[in-house]
């Protein structure tokens, strides 16, 4: 009588559980569950965020302020509050307030779906899959998903594109765009990658998981000159900080601070035999760090109620102190610094990488401040200059041989004209292979990438962030229709999403906020309906017919990059664009560089003179 689960000699269609579920039921029930379970993950960070912005406006978290107070501003506009006359303050607390009614709201539409094309919301209506608020979307799901609910494997599977929406157009959108507001919106920044970060006579502090509110009170406590004094009198010529999984996303694009990886990276951090502490708040932390530190000195410190693990220390985050709570925990990795016994494994090279781009910075590098738009990327899609943009985001998994889906991915895209945007550990798989640097271009990059790259000085394979930006995508590719040419919904353009090393829930609901929003859609590793014919063939047939994007789970690299190819061809070949035929392009506008887009902006601003 459950959990229920058909495998081995019930993995058959017609097989039933003691109650009569039937297979497909079943399949599509736990994809429910675990879309749900993602879509909960994200939102549950989303309303941290809420909520340290609200403090923040209110005076009661002193140590958070108002960094871009202009995306405030832009906000505060798509959620119809009123700007005139008022303090930042006063309107971030009104653009907190609202956005966390959302996620308790019961009726109507959450409230971003109108940032979507009006053919997708269109579509939403249709097939009723406008989430009406985050968590009773979330409940909902978990209680259809209860014994002897839906029944029918088309509604679950409905359903669930339901509640993903909640996540992609709700609690992750709100979180980018808060996290934006409160600690700057990216621009690229240059940095390093790889677990050869780690300093041999500095204090290395990892940190690690998702929320970014202490992670970035850390950046900058560990600046602090009676922390670097501290730190020297204990003997480290400095405090070495070090990004793991999405925290690394975080910081590292608007701060810099160098990424040792994703998620497979974390025991190998604790087995360098450098790592003084590895912070940790939610999600993707695994247990066994804590007991692979055993054989070293490190120190596990988790700082969430939500997320206490066995034989770590427990140093409890509170948003009224965020800046003394990262003071303890820095202190304790400094005091553990003359712990070091056990000579770990190491390595010393590290990649190069430039990471930052936020769809706002994406906009600004195709035409500056005064011409912001996605006219060039328009067309050089449209003159066959880029073939397509692929999302390459998702997690490890440890049955796959670290980033080697990514990594081989990114470079045969890259190849064959094709931008690549990248998040979470895929972001991270790419930044350690050194792909993600303008010189990539030069030297990976098909002939009509590598001209757009040039002119633009920018890598063929973009970091966008960590995984909750994956928005971002959402918000580039709306763009993209607006500007113009390639159709009138995304579901008409030449942009696939591949999760290929994926493992976590949190992955699906991506994976079908993507579809929903009109995406074809690749996972590889294994699929999790895969014993249900039926299930795939809503995946793939009936969500494509009434959503216009699909979700297909394909283990094999070369025929993940295949169908890619092939579905990025078959979307030009149907806005009548020009065949792709590599090193042929059609005319187009001229692409503006650096220096034209600095001539610009000085004869638009006479008074200041050339930036
Ligand atoms: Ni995304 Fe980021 Fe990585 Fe996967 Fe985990 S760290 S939230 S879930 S493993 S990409």
């Amino acid at each position: 009588m459950g959990p229920c689960r058909l495998v081995g000699s019930k993995a058959e269609e017609k097989a039933t559980g003691v109650c009569g579920a039937t297979l497909p039921v079943v399949a599509a029930r736990n994809f429910l569950r675990k879309v749900a379970a993602g879509t909960a993950a994200h939102s549950d960070h989303a309303r941290d965020m809420a909520y340290t912005l609200l403090e923040a406006a209110t005076g009661e978290a002193p140590d958070f302020k108002i960094k871009d107070e202009i995306k405030l501003r832009k906000l505060a506009g798509i959620l119809d509050i009123s700007i005139d006359g008022r303090t930042k303050e006063d309107i971030a607390k009104e653009v907190a307030e609202k956005i966390i009614s959302q996620f308790g709201q019961q009726k109507g539409e959450v409230v971003f779906v109108k940032r979507a094309p009006g053919k997708r919301q269109e579509i939403w209506r249709k097939w009723g899959i406008v989430p009406r608020g985050v968590d009773r979307e979330i409940v909902e799901a978990m209680h259809r998903t209860n014994m002897g609910v839906d029944q029918e494997p088309e509604n679950l599977m409905t359903a669930a594109l339901r509640v993903s929406l909640a996540d992609g157009w709700a609690g992750s959108m709100f979180s980018t765009d808060i996290t934006d507001i409160l600690f700057g919106t990216p621009s690229p920044k240059r940095s390093e990658a790889s677990i050869g970060i780690m300093k041999e006579d500095e204090v290395n502090v990892v940190v690690h998981g998702h929320e970014p509110s202490l992670a970035e009170m850390m950046v900058e406590v560990s600046q602090e000159s009676d922390m670097l004094e501290y730190a020297r009198q204990k003997g480290a010529k400095g405090i070495n900080l070090v990004g793991m999984c999405c925290t690394a996303n975080e910081v590292l694009m608007r701060h810099g601070i160098p990424t040792a990886g994703g998620f497979l990276n974390q025991e190998l951090a604790v087995m360098t035999g450098l790592a003084e502490a590895i912070m940790v708040d939610v999600q993707c932390i695994m247990p066994a760090i804590a007991q692979a530190a055993k054989k070293f000195h490190t120190k596990v410190v988790t700082t969430s109620g939500k997320g206490k693990m066995i034989d770590a220390v427990h140093i409890q985050y509170d948003e009224h102190r965020a800046k003394e709570v990262a003071r303890e925990v820095l202190r304790l990795a400094i005091d553990n610094y003359a712990n070091r016994t056990t000579e770990g494994s190491r390595i010393h090279e590290t990649s190069p990488v430039i990471a930052g781009f936020s769809h706002e910075y994406i906009e600004y590098m195709q035409g500056g401040r005064f011409r912001a738009s996605f006219r060039p990327l328009n067309d050089a899609i449209i003159a066959g200059r880029i073939r397509g943009v692929v999302g390459i985001v998702g997690c490890n998994n440890p049955r796959i041989a670290q980033d080697s889906v990514h990594d081989y991915l990114a470079e045969e895209f890259v190849r064959n004209d094709v931008l690549v945007v990248s998040t979470g550990c895929g972001a991270a798989a790419c930044a350690k292979a050194g792909f993600m640097t303008p010189e990539t271009a030069l030297e990976m990059a098909g002939p009509g990438l590598r001209e757009v790259c040039e002119a633009i000085g920018v890598p063929p394979i973009l970091h966008l962030g960590s995984c909750v930006d994956n928005s971002r995508i959402l918000t580039v590719v709306t763009r993209m229709v607006e500007e113009g040419g390639l159709g009138d919904d995304i579901s008409d353009l030449p942009v696939v999403g591949i999760a290929p090393e994926w493992m976590s829930e949190k992955a699906l609901a991506i994976g079908c906020y993507f579809v929903a929003s009109g995406m074809y859609v690749i996972f590889g590793s294994e699929s999790p309906v895969e014993a249900s014919s039926q299930v795939k063939n809503i995946m793939m047939n009936q969500w494509e017919e009434r959503f216009g994007g699909k979700l297909e789970f394909i283990p094999e690299p070369e025929e993940i990059l295949k169908k890619t190819l092939e579905a990025i061809d078959g979307k030009r070949d149907r806005l009548k664009l020009r065949k792709y035929e590599p090193g042929r392009f059609g005319t187009e506008r001229k692409l503006m560089t650096m220096a034209d887009r600095r001539k610009l902006e000085a004869a638009a601003r006479p008074h200041e003179g050339v930036k």
